[in-house]
């Protein structure tokens, strides 16, 4: 049907009358989002049998990516440009008088991810199909996704976002791979022989049921699984007809309390409340996923020894590592095997990867929680604990305080990096800098007793959707110079180093540029009414709201430069344009202050008419994948400011760096590699280093106090938020106060603002050189090349997981 435009039309005619009995005129445009997106997942269907057909039947090895996010964003254009149909389909469109682009925009944006952990689970996810690899994904389907953020009167609102409300067209049910996971009850044991029988009672169970969305490569005849779990209660409806009313409630709590496991995503795991259902969430995941895999695997293989030659699983941060006791459990309790055959088994499947340094995001459990939830993965956790702490005596005997350190399980919790360090076969940071703070500092003891086990995996994105997808103009004019390679091979975009001085290639960029600003500037003014000038600099920061990632900074110096223009309203800039974008957990009070601050200083200066429009401020509500696609190719600037040594990576930088944007950035997670591709001409660096701030938090010394006595600027900023001169309620923006001069800036924002402000001020310079700027623009997306998910996803695939490409014929 997408053989030539003509069948196309007849098809997508066809089907609208089949689907919703209407023709094209009394369609809406929903339904031919839906029409569209069943037609296209049929033409995958074929290629993802085969597919299937060929990983069973060749018997070699797969990845299963474990990730409790997928950020997966809008799938109808992607999958067009893999499979190579977007022409056939926008033509035919065209010619029944429909817009792709309107139905695209139907499409619900999936957002079942936090950030950047999310979403780099699914741009790997693009770069193994698309690099012919066995590689799936397995995680959760969440009813509601990250919550919907509206900004009512400078404050974030939080909105349920239901994103299955018409249904998700790309996914498939399979009933028949539900499988059961069990909660809660005891455990007693029996002796059976020479073996230990451990039975499960009175336990709580939960039928997982999958949604297996298709994968396809790019241009490829792969199509690889991403299997989403769904929790539904094990009762079937007849029982609900011979109950009496007590059984009936009972029956009715129990579906609630089953169908909640998969309800939502949480937005943020700092908070005490639903610690139980989260951790619920992840056992789900897990237990749901390790059966399926390993239900499939004995279709395929004979022997069970032989799983971590035929199997790898990865586990995305800490919160799918129960895969490592439910592996013991399947495997002892189940296939019969002895402890060490099965730890054996288990710590040569399983790999980890680290996303964060950051103290609170360590993941602990409380030991009463664990124990009463999941008693027999606890029993195994605890078996796993005495046997490393055993192994640890040996090595270092007499060594109470380094045992307790590094134990599983101590002060009453289970730590679940420490059972992720041991239970697996490799640990990985992502990025160079992260990998080494691993090494010498938050993992240190692990380190010197596995170093084998560390490595680094610097991160990247999949250049399909954010440049050839994201930025048609830009990929376009890239082809036409250096020819289409660049697709298959990312890395031949550094050709267009050659063209970083041609004047007709700079005047070209700098024109598609500016056509990105245009579009993004008539979205502001449609959507929030405010006019923006294409010609100021757009200066974007997008990303979750965070002390560490020092949005703060950002803002304070926006308010230093407004004071500057109030007294000197003839202050010779380059007109800036200030774009945030930036959602903050529910329960984060203080970043929801600085949303507030934000959005009143943008009131404040987008209606000062003595300023001459010369500043904006817009802070673009509900920043995810989507908005994401349409802000970073217009940006000029993209900051990447958090306090050194607390950004793993980002992925955000190479997003911006692929489309042009120089990095305003300080010496933190990946951004200290982009400056060594770009080299320092072409990169804003500024600010405390990474080992600067260590020894700070070490050996003390910074007094954040100095900095407001010593430096006017920051004096008179500080004392706005205090005194009302941008919002008169003046209780908002005490706590932000309080967190700089009471709390002594754990971020370090005074101690970096003067550097970030001449920073500020060298960006200003360079932007009037036009042609020397777009130099540096070209020189960027030359070098953005190694920064492709493919190039991540061939580490793991060689130096992790050991996986080969499988060529579908
Ligand atoms: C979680 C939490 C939860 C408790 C409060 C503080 C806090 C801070 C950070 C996090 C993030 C956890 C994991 C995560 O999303 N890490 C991100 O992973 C990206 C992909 O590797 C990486 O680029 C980002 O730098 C890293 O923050």
């Amino acid at each position: 049907m997408f053989l030539d435009k003509k069948r196309f039309k007849n098809a997508f005619l066809e089907r609208l009358e089949n689907m919703y009995g209407k023709n094209i005129n009394e369609s809406t445009t929903i339904e031919q989002f839906m029409v569209l997106g069943s037609m296209v997942k049929e033409h995958i269907s074929k290629n993802w049998i085969l597919t299937k057909k060929n990983y069973r039947e060749r018997g070699e090895k797969q990845v299963y990516y474990l990730s409790i996010e997928f950020l997966l964003g809008r799938m109808l254009g992607t999958n067009l440009l893999n499979l190579g149909i977007r022409e056939i389909v926008e033509e035919g469109l065209r010619d029944l008088d429909i817009s792709l682009e309107k139905i695209e925009q139907q499409e619900p944006d999936p957002g079942l991810g936090n950030g950047g952990l999310g979403r780099l689970a699914a741009c790997f996810l693009d770069s193994l199909a698309s690099l012919h690899l066995p590689g799936h994904g397995c995680g959760i389907r969440y009813k509601y996704g990250l919550f919907e953020q509206k900004i009512v009167d400078g404050y974030q609102i939080e909105l349920p976002d239901y994103w299955l409300r018409e249904g998700n067209v790309w996914e498939v049910r399979r009933s028949d791979k539900a499988v059961e996971v069990r909660f809660g009850g005891n455990v007693w044991v029996e002796k059976v022989g020479e073996r230990l029988v451990f039975h499960h009672e009175n336990y709580e169970s939960v039928l997982a049921v999958p949604y297996d969305i298709p994968v396809p490569g790019y241009k490829n005849k792969t199509v690889n699984t991403l299997r989403l779990w769904s929790a539904e209660s094990a009762i079937k409806d007849f029982d609900f007809q011979c109950l009496n009313n007590r059984d009936y409630q009972k029956i009715i709590d129990y579906k609630r309390s089953t169908e909640s496991i998969s309800e939502f995503l949480y937005p943020d795991d700092s908070k005490e409340e639903g610690k139980i259902l989260r951790l619920k969430q992840q056992y789900f995941l897990v237990s749901a996923g390790l059966q399926s895999i390993i239900r499939s695997y004995k279709k395929r293989h004979q022997d069970i020894h032989d799983l971590p030659n035929k199997v790898a699983i990865h586990i995305n941060d800490t919160h799918p590592v129960l895969a490592i006791p439910e592996l013991m459990r399947i495997l002892m309790d189940e296939e019969g095997l002895e402890w060490d055959q099965a730890w054996s088994i288990t710590t040569r499947t399983i790999s980890y990867t680290n996303h964060t340094t950051l103290q609170e995001a360590l993941e602990r459990w409380p030991i009463d929680m664990m124990k009463t939830l999941l008693p027999r993965i606890y029993m195994i956790i605890e078996e796993i604990n005495e046997r490393f702490c055993r192994e640890l005596w040996n090595k270092y005997p007499g060594e109470w305080d380094l045992i307790h350190q590094m134990a599983i399980i101590a002060d009453g919790q289970v730590k679940m990096a420490h059972l992720a360090i041991v239970g697996s076969y490799q640990v990985n940071g992502v990025s160079k800098i992260h990998t080494e703070i691993l090494k010498k500092q938050v993992m240190k003891n692990f380190y010197a007793c596995f170093p084998y086990k560390f490595h680094n995996k610097t991160n990247g994105i999949t250049h399909r959707r954010w440049l050839l997808k994201a930025n048609p103009l830009l990929a376009k004019i890239i082809s036409d110079t250096i020819s289409p390679n660049w697709i298959e091979h990312p890395s031949d975009l550094n050709y267009l180093q050659n063209y970083a001085k041609d004047p007709s290639f700079q005047e070209q960029i700098f024109l598609v540029k500016k056509k990105n600003k245009i579009s993004l500037s008539n979205y502001i003014q449609e959507k929030y009414n405010i006019s923006v000038d294409p010609n100021s600099i757009f200066d974007v920061q997008v990303k979750r709201l965070h002390a560490y990632k020092r949005q703060l900074l950002n803002v304070f110096y926006i308010m230093d430069l407004y004071n500057r223009l109030k007294e000197n309203p003839d202050l010779d800039i380059i007109p800036r344009t200030f774009i945030f974008g930036a959602k903050a957990a529910p329960g984060y009070f203080l970043a929801k202050r600085i949303i507030k601050l934000i959005n009143t200083v943008a009131t404040v200066i987008n209606n000062d008419p003595t300023i001459h429009g010369k500043i904006k401020v817009i802070f673009i509500e509900n920043y995810g994948v989507t908005l994401a696609e349409k802000i970073i190719p217009a940006a000029d600037i993209g900051q990447q400011i958090s306090t050194a040594s607390k950004e793993a990576s980002g992925t955000g930088n190479m997003k911006f760096m692929m489309n042009g944007a120089l990095t305003l950035g300080t010496l933190d997670g990946a951004n200290i590699e982009i400056k060594d591709e770009v080299g320092d001409n072409n990169i804003f660096i500024f600010g405390l280093t990474p080992q600067e701030v260590l020894h700070y938090y070490q050996q003390g010394g910074y007094r954040a106090r100095d900095f407001y006595q010593s430096d006017p600027r920051l004096r008179k900023i500080l004392d706005q938020l205090m005194n009302g001169f941008f919002l008169k309620e003046v209780v908002e923006f005490k706590f932000i106060y309080y967190s700089l001069l009471q709390e002594n800036d754990e971020f370090f924002v005074l101690k970096d603002f003067a550097a970030y402000a001449d920073t500020q001020q060298r960006i200003d310079q360079s932007y009037r050189d036009h042609k020397a700027w777009t130099e540096k623009s070209i020189i960027n997306i030359a070098h953005s090349g190694i920064f492709s998910s493919d190039r991540t996803i061939y580490e793991y695939a060689s130096g992790t997981w050991e996986i080969r490409p499988i060529f579908i014929p």
